[in-house]
């Protein structure tokens, strides 16, 4: 077979963001734009030759024809081994336990996450290295160095691979192994969770409905509730994936779950929902009557984790990203172990996995993962959720009001104002930045500023630093605000505003969230102005 190499040019803007380069599928389908981009990543690691890879993505449109590029470019690269799963299907955190599994030299993940899908939406591309976990700066800043100087990339000539046919085939002198995506996931799986305990709960009646939302876990969680955990046929709903995800934003949260949302909050509610995202790694827990914050999450999980058979000589240390609630912080207090603050994004939690230094980490935005694989993980937090049911006996509200009575409730939110003009809100951040230090003292909507600054994250083990990472202002009645710009969009800027406030044990914990979080939320948008310079009257979003 013959190799092209193909001379090209640099192409503007292939830069990734806090989880590999997201564009409009439309941009990516453009002359090159993939082929650079892969060769990019190439180049920055040094070379593919006698490598091997894990390649697999979320299945949205696009995603075979970028698989069999990626393969084609691999092969004429060098590499020795690809290892892909079936019809091009894999969960982000199925795709990280793979290259664990097989000691592969990284992966390729094909996937824009939440971002909706289809020739007129998203689409992503994200390189993990060797541990399992997203390439970290140093590396994704060597990626942007190569598409900026890069002449040429190589690709092999050759028939498509059959996608759909597992086993081994060879692309010229690669080898190629077409896996089932979800049996080596499932097996690590029990080895985390007590199965026989969890069958026993279904078994006993218990009901759940697991929202799929057209996306990759369709097939995991099939496989592993209705299958292995013996849940009743009909307990995951939407669950074929789609190329478009039937046209919604697979982003479970109560905006774009609402469907599942809105049964929880009815008379015919089962007693557990959960629904993950398009790519699989985020979750989103809903007791009966009571969505639950991920950042609740987080600490609940953390909390109980040690009644799962994977945990059960507890935790090193529960790592979560700065605009997280500062919920599991307390656990961490409780239980006598380090919390870390990290910047937004599944890379920063690396180091510390593979150092030893935590067990579990999360993020507000619907992310939970441990030490088994190095991405965050949706069908983990759901099954170590239902471990934990299972154990404890008490409905998912009750083990809520139990963590509060124990220590203390951190209303939070997260309010995001979507598409706004790139130059309005970093007009506003920047501003807001000028003015930090004014902030202590000041009163704002009843509020009194303690202090405020930006975040910046010094890496415990690798010594690395990375700055502007979000504008935090923090109040004398243990409030907080968190100012911060999105790093996942395609479309002008999104900005997100992190709110919590914290209730005290012993105090009223049954507020609504958005009543309990006004005060900060007011005095927040007073300090930064931003209902007049971003023309918004409400968020688009809220979590
Ligand atoms: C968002 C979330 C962040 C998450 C990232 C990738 O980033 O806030 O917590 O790690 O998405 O998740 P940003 O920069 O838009 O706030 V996923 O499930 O999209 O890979
Ligand atoms: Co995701």
């Amino acid at each position: 077979m013959t190799i092209d190499v193909v001379s090209t040019q640099p192409i503007e803007g292939q830069k990734p963001g806090t989880s590999g380069l997201r564009k409009k599928t439309r941009t990516f389908m453009e002359p090159n734009y993939l082929e650079n981009f892969i060769q990019s990543i190439f180049n920055a690691i040094g070379g593919v030759e006698g490598k091997s890879f894990v390649v697999g993505g979320d299945g949205r449109y696009f995603n075979a024809e970028a698989i069999q590029t990626i393969l084609k470019m691999a092969a004429a690269n060098g590499a020795k081994k690809a290892i892909v799963g079936q019809n091009g299907l894999l969960s982000t955190p199925s795709a990280s336990h793979l290259i664990r599994l097989n000691k592969t030299d990284g992966g390729l993940i094909l996937s824009a996450s939440h971002n909706p899908g289809g020739i007129d939406e998203d689409f992503g591309l994200k390189f993990n290295i060797q541990n399992g976990g997203p390439a970290p700066e140093s590396v994704t800043d060597a990626m942007i160095e190569q598409t900026r100087t890069l002449q040429s990339y190589a690709i092999l000539r050759a028939p498509d691979v059959a996608l759909g046919q597992i086993g081994s085939q060879s692309l010229g002198d690669m080898s190629i192994e077409i896996v089932d995506p979800v049996a080596d996931y499932l097996v690590l799986m029990q080895k985390l969770f007590d199965f026989d305990k969890i069958r026993a709960l279904f078994a006993s009646g218990f009901t759940m409905r697991f929202d799929a939302m057209h996306a990759v876990t369709g097939p995991y969680a099939k496989a592993i509730l209705e299958g292995a955990l013996g849940a009743a046929e009909g307990t995951v709903v939407n669950g074929v994936p789609k190329e478009d995800f039937g046209g919604g934003h697979p982003d479970p949260n109560p905006v774009w779950a609402k469907p599942l949302m809105d049964l929880m909050m009815s008379d015919a509610s089962p007693d557990f929902g959960a629904a993950s995202d398009g790519d699989g790694d985020r979750n989103m827990i809903v007791a009966r009557g009571l969505y639950v914050t991920p950042s609740d999450s987080l600490a609940v999980l953390a909390a109980n984790a040690h009644l799962a058979p994977g945990y059960t000589s507890g935790l090193k240390g529960i790592a979560r990203s700065m605009p997280t609630s500062a919920a599991s912080d307390r656990v961490a207090a409780k239980l006598g172990i380090e919390a870390y603050e990290t910047p937004t994004g599944w890379k920063f939690f690396g180091n510390l996995l593979d150092a030893g230094m935590a067990t579990i980490c999360g993020e507000e935005s619907a992310g939970t993962g441990s030490d088994h694989v190095r991405e965050k993980d949706g069908l983990w937090a759901i099954l170590l959720w239902l471990n934990i049911l299972a154990e404890r006996n008490m409905s998912a509200a009750d083990i809520l009001a139990d963590h509060w009575q124990t220590f203390g409730r951190d209303y939070y939110s997260r309010h995001d104002y979507e598409a706004v003009p790139a130059d309005a809100a970093g007009q506003l951040m920047n501003d807001l930045r000028a003015k930090l230090a004014d902030l202590p003292d000041q009163n704002f909507a009843g509020q009194t500023v303690k202090r405020a600054d930006e975040f910046s994250y010094h890496d415990p083990v690798d010594h690395s630093v990375s700055h502007n990472q979000g504008l935090r202002i923090f109040f004398e009645s243990d409030a907080r605000a968190v100012f911060r710009l999105s790093g996942t969009g395609t479309e002008g800027a999104t900005l997100r505003l992190y709110l919590e406030q914290y209730a005290p044990r012993g105090t009223d914990h049954g507020r609504d969230t958005q009543q309990a979080l006004q005060s900060v939320r007011d005095a927040a948008r007073e300090i930064s102005g931003l209902t007049e310079r971003l023309g918004r009257d409400a968020p688009d979003v809220m979590t």
